[in-house]
């Protein structure tokens, strides 16, 4: 694993590296509600940057508090009464996070509750799992505050549920939650019991994949998306090949070829 700074002091954020690999990151303003200012979002960069070259194998995000996040800090953004170029910066700064956590090659499960509301919802979006509990919900209320999402929501959150639904979210507040945010793709767990707890199990088992094979995962199923479908074939048969072919993986076939490998099937019925 090449080097890296070991990560700075974090004041919005807790962050417990686990033995296994598994990290998680907390957002810790809870008195806020999560909400994004612009500390914080420095604070995601510095974690999700180096996350992967700090061995990270998984990383859960969770929040402190009642609520998973309530989006764009709205009094700071009231307060620095910003120009339109210093919005456009701000913005390019929550990209560069987002970016970071959806292209960076470790797998990143989101353990929601409460609200995930305007960036807070561009922030789960830019994870690989989003986990659900009972009390989660789902909206983009910047049609609302006079503004517009500016955190990636138009791409993810337009890739998670639709243009048709997007545009609905925006324009009229609706607010998503229980079987019908995961009927449209908000995420792809719902809990009766806590969000934290499954997406702590989904994160050991996806740090028990080849770390490689979690690189491919988590960063080439995005790029592809982003390419022409001939491009993409082409890439995916680049990574394949390269994948497909680590020594690492050996063990793993050799133990599928004697049988001593699990088989892919179902739990039996209860
Ligand atoms: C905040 C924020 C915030 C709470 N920025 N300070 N996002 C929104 O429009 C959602 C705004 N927040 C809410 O609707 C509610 O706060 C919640 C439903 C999330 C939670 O309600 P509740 O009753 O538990 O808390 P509260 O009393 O509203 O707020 C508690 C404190 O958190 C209070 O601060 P205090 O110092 O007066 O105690 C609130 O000011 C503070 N707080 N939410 C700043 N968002 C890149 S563009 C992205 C654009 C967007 O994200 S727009 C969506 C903004």
């Amino acid at each position: 694993m090449a080097e890296s700074p070991p990560i700075s002091a974090l004041e919005n954020l807790t962050l417990d590296c686990q033995e296994d690999g598994v990290w998680v990151l907390t957002l810790n303003r809870p008195a806020k509600r999560n909400a994004l200012d612009a500390a914080t979002i420095e604070e995601l960069i510095e974690v999700f940057s180096k996350a992967p070259r700090l061995g990270a194998r998984a990383i859960v995000l969770a929040a402190a508090g009642d609520h998973f996040c309530a989006g764009l800090d709205l009094v700071e953004h009231h307060d620095a009464d910003r120009s339109p170029a210093e919005f456009m910066h701000l913005c390019m700064r929550w990209h560069e996070a987002f970016n970071k956590m959806e292209y960076g090659g470790v797998p990143i499960i989101a353990a929601l509750h409460g609200a995930v509301v305007g960036g807070g919802l561009e922030l789960a979006s830019a994870a690989h799992v989003r986990v659900a509990d009972q009390s989660t919900y789902f909206a983009l209320p910047e049609g609302q505050r006079g503004l517009f999402t500016g955190g990636g929501a138009t791409i993810r959150v337009t890739d998670l549920v639709g243009k048709a639904r997007m545009i609905d979210m925006m324009l009229t507040g609706r607010i998503y939650q229980g079987q019908e945010a995961l009927d449209v793709g908000l995420m792809q767990y719902l809990e009766t019991g806590s969000s934290l707890e499954k997406a702590m199990q989904l994160a050991r088992r996806a740090a028990a994949n080849l770390p490689l094979s979690n690189f491919a995962i988590c960063s080439a199923v995005s790029h592809m998306q982003n390419m022409s479908a001939l491009d993409a074939a082409y890439a995916e048969a680049v990574v394949a090949g390269v994948v497909n072919t680590q020594p690492d993986a050996r063990e793993r076939l050799d133990a599928f070829a004697k049988k001593t490998a699990a088989r892919v099937r179902p739990e039996p019925a209860q």
